[in-house]
This record gives C-alpha cells, structure tokens and sequence, in this order.
C-alpha cells in the first residue's frame, strides 16, 4: 500500500457526512487498494458530534483507513490535503433572501478556498456539494488562484443517477442499458436532464419516450427530486447524495468507461455557449485523473432554450456574488 490520500470532509458532522465516511474508509472514494486519511472540519458546536463519528470509524477498523483528525480551523484541515469534499453549507432558512444566502455562503466557500490555495497538496482536486453548489464552487475557485482552476468542481451527479434512475423506471430497462446522460447547467430546479443524447441499449433515448412525459413529467421529476425526498422523508437526500459524491470523484481518479459520460459542474472553456469560467453542469469524461467537456453534441432548439435558462440563472448568481464582493 502507497502513502495514504487525504481527503478533507467539510460538514462532516452532518447527514451527508454521516452516509459519507464509513464508505470513503472503505474505499468506495479511491478504491479497494487506496489507503486514506480522514480530516474532518467542522463549525466549533459540531467538533463534538465529529468526534463521535470518529470514535464509530475507529470501531469499524476498516484496513484502509491510516487515521482521522478533526478540526474546525480551515486551514488545518485542507493541510495537504489531496480532496477536498465540500459539504458543509449555510442552508436557507424561511425569509431569507437569496442575498442573504450566497453571502453566508461566501463567508464559508471564500475562506475554505483561501486555505486550499494556501495548504492543500498541489495535486488537490474539490468537489463542492453545499449549495447553492455551482456558486460555492466558484467562490472557492475564485479565492485559489495558485490552483488550476480545473481542479474545482460541483456536483450534479445526484441528478444524473436520478434522471438515470427515472428514465429506467419508466422503459422498465436496467439503468444499466443507459448511457451518454447529461445534465445541463445549475444543481437547482432549472437543471436540463438531456434525453436527446442519452442512449438505452445504444438507440437515443428522447425516441424511446413520448414528448409529454419527457416534458412535463421526466425534467420535472428529475429537477424537483430534492424536494420529494424531503417530502416524503422529512429530511433532504443524504446517503443518496453521499453516493453521488463518492462516484464523482470516483470517476475522476478512475477514469469513466469508453463509450459513456457523466456529468459534472465545472468551469466553462466556453462550450456550448456558457460563458468562460461559468461552473456549470456538462457532459465530461475523465481520462488521466482530469475531465474533459465531451465535444460536438448536437443542442436541438428545445434543449438550447433549456440550457440556455439554467446558464441564464448561474450568471445572475455569479453577477450577485460579484456584486457582494464575494468573488
Ligand atoms: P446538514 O445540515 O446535516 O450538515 C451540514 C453540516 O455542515 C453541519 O454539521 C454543519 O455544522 C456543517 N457546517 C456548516 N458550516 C460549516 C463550515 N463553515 N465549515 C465546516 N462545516 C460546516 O446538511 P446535509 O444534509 O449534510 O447537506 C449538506 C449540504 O449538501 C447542504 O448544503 C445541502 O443543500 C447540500 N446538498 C447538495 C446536493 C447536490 O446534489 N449538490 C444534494 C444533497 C444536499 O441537499
């Protein structure tokens, strides 16, 4: 076994931290042979209940895992750090604006990314999770500017297995018959679940279905799944969430298969018309631990008007954010 990867979980006391760790230490982050170190951060009244996760960690004596710290000093946790898992957030509450909120939020993603800029391991790839997750991404990208830019990244994944999940359910076909899913855009309610590119048994996907249920009940169940779970569950989406962030970065150190894509927020080289540097959702494959916007899909006048809304909607965050000085 090699020297072990740290990997940095911020909110790691929380729901998604919780579904998250046990499987990081048993190597469903990096896989079955990577060793890993744990680092914990955590706002000070939550340092106690990451202990108590810890001291569950300790009791699995997982082989994989070389130790854990906790903290909630920033620039201690991301300390050579190799990944960075951005859960941790300010969530809306009732009554706040969304200004209110993106300027909670810069006072957490800002001084996280001044710490990953300052102390990570220079290889360090992030995947924020905390939303609003695009705009967080960029916050953090924007305060590490030693840092490719590259290496930070948002997560969609959890839309992408849930219009997988969804497209599967209703052509009672295994999600694994589906493949070149996309998700377009923002991590919110405007997202753009791409059916015309997907492919079920190697035949596009937008043919297998009519355009009603594509329209009025697939993008919607898919955009608004957040919301049901909560509904149904009394609490937002956690170990699904966990899953999805693991099979991110998953991808990212592994490699996705020849023939496929997934799909990952991260910064625009202009593609597809989203403006550069934009940390919105594409089509990406991962080859050689980086990923890479698949090129030269084609963009129907229905898909257009879809992406263009949700891109629509990341630059008005960007201008807010930019506005409250926050990038
Ligand atoms: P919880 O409220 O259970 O946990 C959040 C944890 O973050 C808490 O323990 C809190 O103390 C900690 N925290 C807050 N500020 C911090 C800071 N500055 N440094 C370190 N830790 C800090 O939320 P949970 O259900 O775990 O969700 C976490 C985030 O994921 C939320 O922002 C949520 O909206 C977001 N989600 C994103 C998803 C996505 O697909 N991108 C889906 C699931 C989830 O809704």
């Amino acid at each position: 076994q090699g020297r072990p990867v740290k990997v940095t979980v911020t909110g790691a006391a929380g729901q998604i931290g919780y579904a998250l760790l046990f499987r990081i230490a048993s190597g469903h982050l990096l896989g079955p042979d990577v060793p890993v170190r744990l680092s914990l951060l955590e706002i000070p009244q939550a340092v106690k209940a990451a202990e108590g996760t810890a001291m569950e960690l300790d009791d699995c004596a997982f082989p994989l895992l070389a130790g854990i710290d906790i903290t909630d000093d920033a620039n201690r946790a991301f300390d050579g750090a190799n990944v960075g898992l951005l859960v941790g957030a300010r969530p809306r509450t009732k009554g706040m604006e969304r200004g209110d909120l993106l300027q909670a939020n810069g006072g957490i993603f800002g001084p996280q990314g001044r710490a990953i800029n300052d102390h990570a391991a220079d290889d360090v790839r992030v995947l924020v999770v905390g939303n609003p997750a695009n705009t967080n991404a960029l916050i953090a990208r924007s305060h590490a500017p030693d840092v490719p830019a590259d290496r930070f990244t948002a997560m969609t994944r959890l839309d992408h297995n849930r219009a997988l999940s969804q497209l599967a359910a209703r052509l009672d076909v295994p999600v694994t018959a589906i493949t070149k899913m996309t998700i377009w855009g923002n991590h919110s309610a405007t997202q753009y679940p791409d059916l015309y590119n997907a492919e079920v048994n190697g035949k596009i996907a937008a043919e297998q279905v009519d355009e009603a249920w594509l329209r009025d009940t697939f993008i919607p169940t898919v955009a608004k799944r957040g919301a049901a779970i909560i509904e149904a569950r009394g609490a937002s989406s956690a170990a699904s969430a966990a899953n999805a962030a693991l099979n991110h970065v998953h991808d990212w150190f592994n490699g996705t298969p020849e023939g496929d894509w997934t799909s990952v927020a991260l910064s625009s080289d202009g593609s597809y018309g989203v403006p550069e540097g934009l940390i919105s959702s594409f089509p990406a494959v991962s080859r050689g631990g980086e990923w890479h916007i698949v090129q030269g899909l084609p963009v129907n006048p229905f898909s257009r008007e879809r992406i263009d809304t949700s891109v629509r909607e990341l630059i008005e965050e960007r201008d807010a954010v930019k506005e409250l000085g926050l990038i």
